[in-house]
């Protein structure tokens, strides 16, 4: 589809043939003709929403004409119908997302019109996997049974967005990464002087986006008239001609118009001047370039009006078909929240079943309803047995786990079996690459040589060594940003890449929230399965540190088991992490993976490496210790607290506690909450993040709910208080959960 050189004598117009123009003219008239269709059926209520590309025809095209369709990459945005058009979508696929059909190829009724899911693509990871083809290879029996990945050596992506929208931090943050790595990408500015009703000179200083980052390093950057074909035309085949060689990204930043409002919601005589409107008018692409075709003498009168009166009929043979299409089931909005086709609750990620258990847990996983259940005798010795060990552990304030590691010379931290796990999954499979801050070695390449110096490998050292032992390419910093991080994770899962990437502190992932709540989660979802995102997120969360206060020692991970589409993982030992972690590594969907920094080097729950397959499927709660009086839903750092305050109860008042550790709190094992709340009729919920609100009130809705006939008091929970984490010890220690707080709550739920 890319315009050649004329091989004729025949005149040519920057490269393109007369024919080639009339073609391209033919496009943009049949993108203004949609719209058009669309604004007639939206005024007849049979389509429910309508934005235009009116007034960018000629500058998408120009654009789409310098791509190779199947081969380059493109995230476009609502105003790119004439993009999408010259990249081969048809005018019914367009319909059929504007009455919300079930075969929507963007996305089976879920998305709204032009809100395009094709060829959504990433520079960074088809660089990756062009240099390491191997990687690209599909093995079955994880995520990469899924993924197609397809490579040339020389793709490029474009990204297109409107001025208003360069204002966001994510438009900064993404040019700085591209400049820095000299990516393949072409930013594509449609500039129609307006975000809405905000003028460009109120959004962006100056009121031009590319005088503004005209210093920034690799960067070619042009300005073009939109409005007109050849000149948009010949500076897009100027920015592709850069960033293909290699150079580095470029920003076209083309003038265009917007005749027809910001979408049919909006009504712009409200707040534009009729003289401005009416300047606009004068400039309108599609006039211009017939204007221009007519006075080439490309083509006459009585040849345009043939054209208008094919392309009239095209559109309405397509809206008609789209008219006429299925409807999406109702039932079928539950579908490719996850992926179904591997689940990580599923058989295949349990290879624990005869794999080892952490020192101190008496029970194992969680069991079929009443495998479990024990009697009163069993409960009586086991709180006899439990008070004598538990004395000599009381001086030490430690867990009976602490005392068995230490005797086991092969029991490692949490800390060193993630990074461990990490090492083994990079490699088994090169597509692996982890990225975020300070999570390498050294920036600088030449240090990795220089056997004096140590390396960073992350603030909490769990990715140490990664980066000497496989590569820059697979373990490198990033710039200090958190919504770059996970975007540019997103597009390289996308691509078929897997990105374990850092969240230094979870205190710092609000900066990435719109990527963690509108994009990533719900990429399968919106795209019909057409797109997946599987990645993970390691996040270092939580107090008990002292220190940390705001910023270093909170929780928030209700705000994540709150979003669709968003595993979300807790260990609360060393054994699990590793086996949860290999489980969030293979499997197909993003996975928030939640590393408690005082659990980091815990003597608790330490482990010897379970070796390289270990994994724990999802939603598997783990029975750290059985009791018959009382239940205790928790997880994380909490565990230890509870598992002290457990013992404390079975020794001064023979009150036997079940205590559950969920380790996965999305999706969370209710099955196992269940059957032990229907032992012991009463249910203590504890966790580290606040309580109102919290992730605590959806398992005691959901008990009351469903097990109310099976309890004998009220569910209770207990949580830090509704606060933030202050600095000092005192203050802290009041407001996060202790195992006093835990041993009173239990005893008074048991009393009631
Ligand atoms: C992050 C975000 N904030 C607000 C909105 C609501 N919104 C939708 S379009 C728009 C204006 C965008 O203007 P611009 O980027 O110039 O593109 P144009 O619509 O003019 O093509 C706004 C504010 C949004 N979609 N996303």
């Amino acid at each position: 589809m890319r315009g050649e050189p004329a091989a004729t004598s025949e005149k040519t117009y920057e490269g393109l043939l007369p024919k080639q123009l009339l073609d391209i003219y033919r496009l943009m008239l049949l993108s203004r003709r949609i719209d058009d269709r669309e604004i007639q059926l939206k005024r007849q209520q049979k389509i429910y929403f309508q934005v235009s590309c009116a007034g960018h025809e000629a500058l998408l095209v120009a654009a789409a004409k310098n791509l190779r369709p199947g081969y380059d990459w493109v995230f476009p945005y609502y105003r790119d119908r004439a993009l999408c058009l010259a990249l081969g979508l048809t005018p019914e696929a367009m319909f059929l997302q504007a009455v919300g059909a079930a075969a929507d190829p963007s996305s089976g009724g879920r998305q709204m019109p032009s809100h395009w899911a094709s060829r959504i693509g990433c520079a960074e990871a088809g660089r990756y996997f062009h240099h390491h083809p191997s990687a690209a290879a599909k093995v079955a029996g994880d995520y990469r049974e899924f993924k197609d990945v397809e490579v040339h050596p020389d793709e490029i992506t474009l990204v297109t967005t409107g001025e208003g929208t360069t204002s966001q931090g994510e438009f900064w943050e993404s040019l700085n990464t591209a400049s820095i790595a000299k990516l393949p990408v072409i930013y594509l500015v449609e500039d129609n002087g307006y975000a809405i009703s905000v003028p460009v000179k109120y959004q962006t200083p100056g009121g031009s986006i590319s005088r503004l980052l005209t210093n920034f390093p690799n960067f070619y950057i042009e300005e073009c008239d939109g409005t007109d074909f050849l000149a948009s035309y010949s500076a897009l085949r100027r920015a592709v001609e850069y960033t293909r060689s290699g150079r580095g990204p470029t920003l076209i930043h083309g003038h265009v118009t917007r005749p027809y409002s910001h979408s049919l919601s909006d009504e712009e005589r409200l707040y534009r001047p009729e003289s401005e409107i009416q300047e606009e008018i004068e400039r309108d692409p599609i006039t211009r370039l017939q204007k221009f075709l007519l006075a080439e003498g490309v083509c006459d009168n009585a040849a345009i009006v043939v054209l208008h009166r094919e392309v009239d009929a095209e559109v309405r043979a397509a809206s008609d078909a789209a008219l006429q299409a299925a409807l999406p089931e109702a039932s079928s909005y539950s579908r490719h929240v996850y992926s179904e086709a591997l689940k990580p609750t599923g058989p295949s990620f349990d290879s624990q079943a005869q794999g080892p258990q952490p020192q101190g847990s008496q029970a194992q996983d969680s069991q079929p309803q009443g495998s479990q259940a024990r009697d009163s005798q069993a409960r009586d010795s086991q709180a006899k047995d439990s008070q004598a060990d538990g004395d000599a552990r009381q001086a030490e304030g430690a867990h009976p786990a602490a005392d068995t590691h230490r005797a086991d010379g092969g029991a490692r931290t949490m800390a060193d079996l993630i990074n461990t796990c990490l090492r083994d999954e990079m490699r088994r499979d090169e597509r692996i690459l982890i990225f975020g801050e300070d999570v390498a070695d050294f920036s600088n390449e030449e240090c990795l040589s220089n056997k004096a110096l140590k390396g960073k490998g992350g603030v909490f050292k769990i990715t140490i060594g990664l980066q000497r032992q496989f590569g820059s390419d697979r373990v490198f910093n990033s710039p200090l940003a958190e919504a770059n991080i996970v975007g540019r994770a997103l597009g390289m899962a996308a691509r078929g890449l897997k990105p374990v990437v850092e969240m230094q502190f979870f205190d710092y992932i609000w900066t990435a929230m719109h990527q963690l709540r509108n994009e990533l989660p719900l990429i399968r979802w919106r795209s019909n399965n057409l797109f997946s995102a599987p990645l993970v997120i390691r996040a270092a969360i939580g107090g008990y540190l002292t220190g940390g206060a705001i910023y270093h020692s909170q929780c928030g991970e209700s705000m994540f088991t709150h979003t669709p589409g968003m595993h979300v993982v807790f260990p609360s030992n060393a054994l699990d992490a590793a086996g949860l972690l290999r489980t969030a590594i293979r499997c197909d969907d993003p996975v928030l993976f939640l590393e408690h920094k005082r659990l980091y080097r815990e003597p608790f729950g330490r482990a010897p490496y379970p070796g390289p397959d270990y994994t724990i499927p999802f939603g598997k709660a783990r029975i750290w210790r059985q009791g018959g009086d009382v239940t205790v839903v928790t997880y994380g750092a909490t565990v230890t607290r509870t598992l002290q305050a457990a013992d404390r109860l079975e020794r001064e008042h023979a009150i036997g506690v079940e205590v559950l550790d969920l380790r996965t709190l999305n999706p969370y094992d209710f099955e196992a909450i269940a059957t032990s709340v229907r032992k012991t009729s009463r249910v203590l919920i504890v966790h580290e993040d606040t309580l109102s609100w919290g992730y605590g009130a959806e398992i005691a809705a959901r008990i009351a709910g469903e097990l109310f006939h099976d309890l004998d008091a009220p569910v209770e929970r207990l949580a830090a208080k509704d606060t933030f984490v202050a600095y000092q010890p005192r203050l802290e220690a009041a407001i996060l959960p202790q195992a006093e707080d835990i041993f009173a709550a239990l005893f008074k739920l048991c009393a009631y």
